[in-house]
């Protein structure tokens, strides 16, 4: 075989431990993300009892809206997960900051190896590799090691396992995870269908995880079990040199401990001080959602994207329609089929406002669609929702004046749980104007055609379909224009930016 040089330059080995360091922050953030609904579907309705796999003793109750998925939450030890304990909102930022930095690593790796022509090394260009590799592994089978011969640095067992981690497990993964947002559902459906729905995408993106989970403990074993005289001094001083083998041994030990203890600092940092976490963590992952999704813009499906045979049986609840303590308002409506609701709709910035039925919101032009709610947590959807859009019951303001930068919507409705466990306040959450002007943003009043379920948000939801379900306030009260949130609750845009650390930009 044509041999390049066996070396491993400077380039190939700070990768392989950047990689390292960062398949770690993204395995562990994963963990919090799945720890936040412990359950993989296949099917898009999640019903429950009809998940594949559950990491949770915890039995659904069949019935729709008495159990939320916040109750379904399941803390999992800090050394475990990133940062543990509950965070989903700070999960997902760190998987976000890891992806960053992970997809980064892994370009520039890939771009070095086709421009260094090391590549060859790793990518078989025969088919002579599969025989081969069925030699070696049946030698391990048997307990043996091939010879050191066949390293070449890599034997044909490395090249495809490499190559199919590197341009298949990788990418897979990149693939699924972007499956799972909800401005890309919103604007390229098909490419969510592609991979099975977002139920789908979240139970690949799963097993891709294993895939590689299984790798790297496969992988770590071989480096320290198969001619590690050979291997280590290799990987780490990037030559062969079996005199510096104690040493090799050494280095890679203590950075493996150093980087396991890096990660669970990480944990801590995080749980020590969530508010400083969320500042330090969202700007820097805004570049990321920013450059991927800030410049999409929603439009309504075009027929046929979604169909009536999509609309989910079964549609998951966040949030409990309020008691008679948080809106004696909303339950006295209620008794009364909502006959007298209405809703403040308002302009912080002039002071101007306006109370306006249900009915009046009935009489703006309608807007109806298909669409999928996905929750951060990781359930989804599908279901008809009808409404004005909220650009027309702002409208009702007259123009909007300069000055106004957002619109904040407010429910009768208590938050689930406040961060620091203060006293509830009431659910509310704000979108910035490019979502607010949205025709795919609407106070919705019908789901599958009949008078929106009191337990989805009746009578009158906010939905956002380029975001999270987090984005949607449901038995809204009040509707603002605003100039800035900052004054608002803890200032961070939202109940769960406020108390779960979910990021103001609800788009990934
Ligand atoms: N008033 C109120 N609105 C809320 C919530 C809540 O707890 N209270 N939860 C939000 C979250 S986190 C999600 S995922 C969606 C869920 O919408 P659904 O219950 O209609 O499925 O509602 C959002 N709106
Ligand atoms: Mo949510």
């Amino acid at each position: 075989m044509d041999l390049v040089s066996p070396d491993f330059p400077f380039w190939l080995r700070a990768s392989h431990l950047i990689n390292f360091v960062l398949i770690g922050i993204l395995l562990r953030s994963g963990i919090e993300i799945l720890s936040s609904l412990p359950r993989l579907w296949w099917r898009n309705d999640c019903a429950p009892g009809t998940e594949w796999l559950r990491f949770t003793k915890r039995k659904l109750p069949k019935e729709e809206g008495v159990y939320t998925s916040l109750m379904d939450e399941k803390p999992v030890s800090p050394l475990l997960a990133l940062p543990g304990n509950e965070n989903i909102g700070l999960g997902r930022h760190w998987h976000g900051l890891g992806v960053m930095l992970w997809v980064l690593n892994g370009v520039i790796y890939v771009v070095l190896l086709f421009a260094t022509g090391l590549w060859r090394r790793i990518i078989p260009t025969s088919w002579d590799v599969i025989p081969e590799a069925w030699e070696s592994f049946k030698i391990y089978l048997g307990f043996g090691v091939p010879d050191v011969s066949h390293f070449t640095p890599y034997d044909s067992l490395q090249m495809i396992a490499y190559t199919g981690v590197i341009f298949v497990i990788a990418p897979l993964l990149i693939a699924t995870g972007i499956a799972m947002s909800p401005t890309v559902r919103t604007r390229f459906p098909w490419y969510v269908r592609l991979w099975g729905g977002h139920q789908g995408a979240r139970s690949i993106h799963f097993l891709g995880m294993v895939a590689m989970s299984i790798f790297i403990v496969v992988h770590v074993g071989l480096v320290f079990l198969v001619h590690p005289t050979y291997n280590l001094p290799h990987m780490v001083f990037g030559v062969t040199d079996t005199a510096r083998f104690a040493q090799a041994f050494t280095i890679a030990i203590a950075t493996i401990v150093v980087v396991i203890g890096f990660w669970i600092f990480l944990s801590y940092w995080t749980l020590a001080d969530r508010a400083r976490a969320h500042r330090f963590l969202v700007p820097v992952t805004e570049i990321g959602r920013k450059m991927g999704l800030g410049w999409v813009k929603m439009k309504p499906n075009s027929p046929g994207q979604y169909t009536e045979k999509d609309i989910s049986s079964f549609h998951w609840t966040n949030g409990l329609p309020p008691t008679e303590d948080e809106s004696a308002y909303w339950v006295a409506s209620r008794d009364k089929d909502f006959a007298d609701y209405e809703i403040l709709v308002k302009d912080i910035t002039t002071g101007v406002e306006k109370r306006v039925t249900l009915e009046e919101i009935k009489a703006l032009p309608r807007q109806e669609y298909i669409t999928t709610t996905t929750c951060m947590q990781g359930w989804s959807a599908t279901s008809k929702f009808t409404g004005a859009r909220l650009s027309d019951v702002m409208g009702l303001l007259g123009p909007r004046p300069e000055g106004v930068n957002y619109v904040m919507a407010t429910s009768y409705g208590l938050a689930q749980k406040m961060y620091d466990n203060r006293p509830r306040e009431p659910f509310y959450s704000v979108i910035d104007l490019n979502d607010a002007d949205s025709e795919m943003t609407i106070l919705a009043y019908e789901r599958n055609g009949h008078p929106l379920d009191i337990h989805l948000g009746g009578p009158l939801r906010l939905r956002v379909e380029s975001s999270h379900g987090y984005k949607m306030t449901k038995w809204i009260a009040e509707v603002a224009w605003i100039a800035d949130y900052a004054e608002y609750g803890d200032g961070r845009g939202g109940t769960r930016e406020d108390s779960a650390l979910q990021a103001f930009n609800g788009r990934i």
